[in-house]
C-alpha cells in the first residue's frame, strides 16, 4: 500500500504541474515537432503492438506517469500478488487468477497449499470430459450424443465463457451448438432452448457460490425442462454438471460432486475465465485450444511481471488511463475492436473494468478525493463509426479511444479486410489531427456551414495491432486490459478485487419479491415511490 495519499505523491504534484503546460497543446503540432514519435511512444509484447504516440503525451508527461506508477508502489504490489498475498483487503483474499496460467513445472505455494498442482489437477479433469463431450464418448439420459452445451451462469461466470466462444468461434467445433442463459428473465432461458432436444443437450451450472438467484432460477427451470422432456428425475445425472466453489450446494441442487469442476475464493468472478468457468470454452476450442489461451494469458503475465515500468503494455495503458481519468476529466473509454469476433469483448471489458475500479474507498476505508474507475464502452468497427463516432469527433466530451486491430483476417474474402483496417488508421488519424476551418474553406466550403465541417481533432487513440485473433493472443489481450486495470486501481489505491457495490440492490430485491407474489397485497414500507411501483406493478400483473 502506498503511505502517501495520492494527491501528495510527488509524481502527482509534477503531473498537475506539467498538465498545466501542456494541456493546451494539440496533437498536430506535437505530431509536426517531434516526427519520431510515431515510430518511439510504441511499445510491444505478447504478439501485441501498442501505438500510444496519439496520445496527449510528451516523453516528460509518460516519464512523469511512469515515476507515478512507481511511487504508488505498483511493481510491489504486483509482486505481492504473484506471490499470493491477500491484496483484496475487503474480503482478505489472495488475488491469484495469474495462477491459473502457470504452467505445470511452476510451484506456488498458498496458505500452505500448492495452487498450481491443484489448478492442472482440475485441468487434467476439464481435459478427460471436454474430450468425451466432443467425441461423443458422452452420452446423455437416452443414450445420444451432446449436440447443444448450455452455459447457465451470470456476471463472471457468463460474460468471460460468452466473449471468449464468440472471440474464438473460428477454432470451435460446429458440432456443437454453444448457448449461455444469464438473465432471469425468462425468455433468456425459453430462447435458449427452443427447438433443442433435452435429450442432446448438456447444461452447465457456473457459479463460484451457488447461492446467485438468477442461476439458481435458470437452472431450476432448466432441471424441469430436462425432466419433464424426458420423463424422468434420473435424467439429471447426465445432463448436468456443474462449476463451483460450493460443493455442498452442488449437492444439495442434486448433481453429484463427481460432475463438479471446482476453483478457488483467490479466483475473482470476472477474473475466471481461464478457470473451471471455462469448461464450456474448453469443450467449444478443445483442450489444445484451451492450453494455447491460458499461453497467452500466461505471456502477458510475464510481461508485466518482469518488464520495466517503462515498457510494460498494462502499465502504460493503465497510467494513460488515470492521465485522461484524472487529469482531463474523461469520463468514458471507448473500446472499439475492429474484428467482428471480439463484438462481445466490450461488454466483457466493462465487468472487468467498472467492478473492479469503480470505487470511492481507499483501502483504509478514506473517501478518495480525486476520480477513480471510467465508464468502458464499445462496438466493433466499423460499426461504430456510422452512429456513435460523431460525438466522439465532434462532440464536448474528451473520450479516449482504444482501436484494436489485425494484420489478417480470418475470413479472407475479396479486400473486405483491407477496408476495414484503413478505417483503424484512418480513425485514429482523423481524431488525433482533425480538420481545421482553413482546410474546409480551401476545399470550397464557405461560412457559416464550414464551422460545422470543422473537426477539432487532439483526440487521444491507443492503436493495438496484433497479427491474427487466436485463441494465445486472446489470452494475451484479456491479461493485458486485466494488468492494466490493476496498475490504475494501485494508483487509486482501491480495492480492485471486490464488488461490494453490487449488494445492496440484491438484499432489497429479496425483500421485494414476496411482495410482488403474495396474493394479497402485503403492507408495504418502502419510500413513496418504490410503495407506488409495487402496487402498479401488481395491478398491471393482475
Ligand atoms: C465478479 C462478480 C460477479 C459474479 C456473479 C456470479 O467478479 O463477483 O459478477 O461473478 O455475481 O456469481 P457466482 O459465480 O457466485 O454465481
Amino acid at each position: 500500500m502506498a503511505a502517501t495519499p495520492l494527491r501528495e505523491r510527488k509524481a502527482w504534484q509534477a503531473l498537475e504541474r506539467h498538465h498545466a503546460e501542456i494541456a493546451g497543446q494539440h496533437l498536430r503540432d506535437m505530431f509536426a515537432s517531434d516526427p519520431g514519435r510515431g515510430e518511439r511512444l510504441t511499445a510491444e509484447a505478447a504478439g501485441l503492438y501498442l501505438d500510444y504516440s496519439k496520445n496527449r503525451v510528451t516523453d516528460e508527461t509518460m516519464r512523469l506517469l511512469v515515476d507515478l506508477a512507481s511511487e504508488s508502489g505498483v511493481a510491489d504490489r504486483r509482486d505481492a500478488m504473484f506471490r499470493g498475498e491477500h491484496i483484496n483487503v475487503s474480503e482478505d483474499r489472495a488475488v491469484l487468477h495469474v495462477a491459473l496460467r502457470m504452467p505445470s513445472t511452476a510451484t506456488l505455494v498458498v496458505d500452505g497449499q500448492d495452487v498450481i498442482a491443484d489448478v492442472h489437477a482440475v485441468l487434467g479433469r476439464m481435459k478427460e470430459f471436454a474430450t468425451r463431450v466432443r467425441s461423443g464418448e458422452f452420452r446423455g439420459f437416452t443414450g445420444k450424443p451432446i449436440k447443444n452445451v448450455i452455459n447457465v451462469g451470470i456476471g463472471g461466470s457468463d460474460l468471460g465463457p460468452v466473449m471468449a466462444y464468440e472471440a474464438l468461434r473460428y477454432y470451435c467445433t460446429r458440432d456443437i451448438a454453444f448457448k449461455f442463459v444469464s438473465n432471469v428473465d425468462s425468455t433468456d432461458f425459453a430462447e435458449a432452448v427452443h427447438g433443442l432436444a433435452a435429450e442432446e443437450t448438456l447444461f452447465i451450472i457456473s457459479s463460484k457460490t451457488f447461492g446467485t438467484l438468477e442461476t439458481l432460477a435458470n437452472a431450476n427451470s432448466a432441471r424441469d425442462w430436462v425432466v419433464s422432456s424426458l420423463g424422468s428425475a434420473d435424467a439429471v445425472a447426465s445432463h448436468f454438471v456443474a462449476v463451483s466453489t460450493n460443493a455442498e450446494r452442488v449437492c444439495a441442487f442434486g448433481i453429484d460432486v463427481a460432475n463438479m469442476f471446482g476453483f478457488w475464493d483467490w479466483v475473482g468472478g470476472r477474473y475466471s475465465m481461464d478457470s473451471a468457468i471455462g469448461l464450456s470454452t474448453m469443450i467449444a476450442l478443445g483442450p489444445e485450444g484451451f492450453d494455447e489461451l491460458l499461453a497467452g494469458f500466461h505471456d502477458m503475465d510475464e510481461h508485466f511481471r518482469t518488464a520495466p515500468l517503462e515498457s510494460n503494455l498494462p502499465v502504460l495503458m493503465g497510467v494513460l488511463a488515470v492521465w485522461y481519468r484524472d487529469f482531463f476529466g474523461a469520463q468514458t473509454v471507448g473500446v472499439m475492436p475492429y474484428e467482428q469476433y471480439l463484438k462481445r469483448f466490450p461488454a466483457y471489458l466493462q465487468q472487468l473494468t467498472m467492478e473492479s475500479n469503480g470505487k470511492h474507498v481507499t483501502l483504509s476505508g478514506r473517501h478518495v478525493d480525486y476520480d477513480t474507475g471510467a465508464v468502458y464502452w464499445g462496438e466493433p468497427g466499423t460499426n461504430g463509426q456510422h452512429s456513435f463516432y460523431q460525438l466522439i469527433h465532434q462532440g464536448t466530451t474528451l473520450i479516449p479511444v482504444d482501436l484494436i486491430g489485425f494484420g489478417k483476417t480470418l475470413n479472407p474474402i475479396r479486400d473486405h479486410h483491407d477496408l476495414l483496417s484503413a478505417n483503424v488508421f484512418a480513425q485514429a488519424a482523423a481524431l488525433a489531427f482533425g480538420k481545421t476551418e482553413d482546410e474546409v474553406r480551401a476545399e470550397g466550403t464557405a461560412a457559416p456551414i464550414a464551422a460545422h465541417r470543422v473537426f477539432e481533432g487532439n483526440r487521444p487513440t491507443n492503436v493495438l495491432l496484433a497479427e491474427v485473433l487466436t485463441p494465445r493472443l486472446l489470452g494475451s489481450l484479456v491479461a493485458l486490459y486485466e494488468h492494466s486495470v490493476f496498475t490504475q486501481g494501485v494508483i487509486w489505491e482501491v480495492d480492485s478485487f471486490d464488488q461490494w457495490g453490487v449488494e445492496l440492490g440484491k438484499v432489497l430485491a429479496q425483500q421485494i419479491i414476496p411482495e410482488l407474489t403474495t396474493a394479497e397485497e402485503p403492507p408495504l414500507a418502502h419510500d413513496s415511490s418504490t410503495n407506488a411501483l409495487i402496487r402498479k406493478y401488481r395491478s398491471l400483473k393482475s
